[in-house]
């Protein structure tokens, strides 16, 4: 039995991403909701952290094997299951795919992460208006890099006509600018990767609003 079970949260990107990339390769995957604000956090349980000694999402676990971090996830996801192959063979586009997903993955979401913002407010008091307008500003600072980046490489996907894993990453960024409530026209190539990406199914029923987990859920 080949058995694949994703820990993750609806609204969480990091969890997106790797759901994206699990549809696109057709895996099928068992669905284990960790809420990240109930219950003081789930995330923080001692029976969680046996899974994933971070102590955030998305963890999966394969065959019994658990795996933490997304990039990590994706990439092994590529190895073991060849359909819909995410990184191309080529070394220099490879790393170029790799620089986009980590542009999203080290050089932002960590910025706008749950725990650096409530730190925000336990040491420095910082108001939730105060959180937001920080967010804001790195969600923006991101969305600038990209553009500026994928402007050179960008077809209908981030990179040419065919979809790679810096898309996973890029999408489940762009869901901050419908969190926040952000226009994308500032940002025209990011538009048109979110217009096309958004007509595929892989990709729409990744989206956090038709999660188990999410109250949206239709
Ligand atoms: N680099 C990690 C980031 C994981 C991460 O930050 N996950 C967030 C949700 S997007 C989380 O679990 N946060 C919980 C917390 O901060 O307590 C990955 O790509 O998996």
């Amino acid at each position: 039995m080949n058995t694949f079970v994703l820990y993750n949260y609806f609204r969480s990107s990091a969890s997106y991403r790797v759901r994206i990339a699990l549809n696109l390769k057709q895996i099928r995957y068992d669905y284990k909701a960790i809420h990240l604000i109930n219950n003081g956090g789930e995330q923080h349980s001692a029976e969680y952290g046996r899974l994933n000694p971070s102590h955030d999402v998305p963890t999966l676990v394969h065959n019994g094997k658990p795996i933490g971090q997304s990039v990590a996830i994706i990439e092994y996801l590529d190895e073991v299951e060849t359909y819909q192959p995410l990184f191309p063979k080529d070394p220099y586009k490879r790393a170029l795919i790799r620089q986009a997903c980590e542009i999203v993955n080290s050089g932002v979401q960590p910025l706008g992460n749950l725990r650096p913002l409530a730190e925000l407010s336990k040491r420095f008091g910082a108001t939730d208006e105060q959180k937001r307008d920080w967010s804001i500003h790195w969600i923006d600072y991101g969305f600038r890099t990209l553009e500026n980046f994928l402007v050179n490489h960008a077809g209908k996907f981030s990179f040419g006509d065919e979809v790679t894993a810096a898309d996973c990453f890029v999408m489940a960024q762009l869901y901050a600018a419908e969190r926040f409530n952000l226009s994308l026209e500032p940002y025209p190539t990011l538009k048109r990767i979110h217009e096309t990406c958004s007509k595929i199914e892989a990709f729409r029923n990744a989206h956090p609003d038709y999660q188990p987990d999410s109250p949206k859920k239709t």
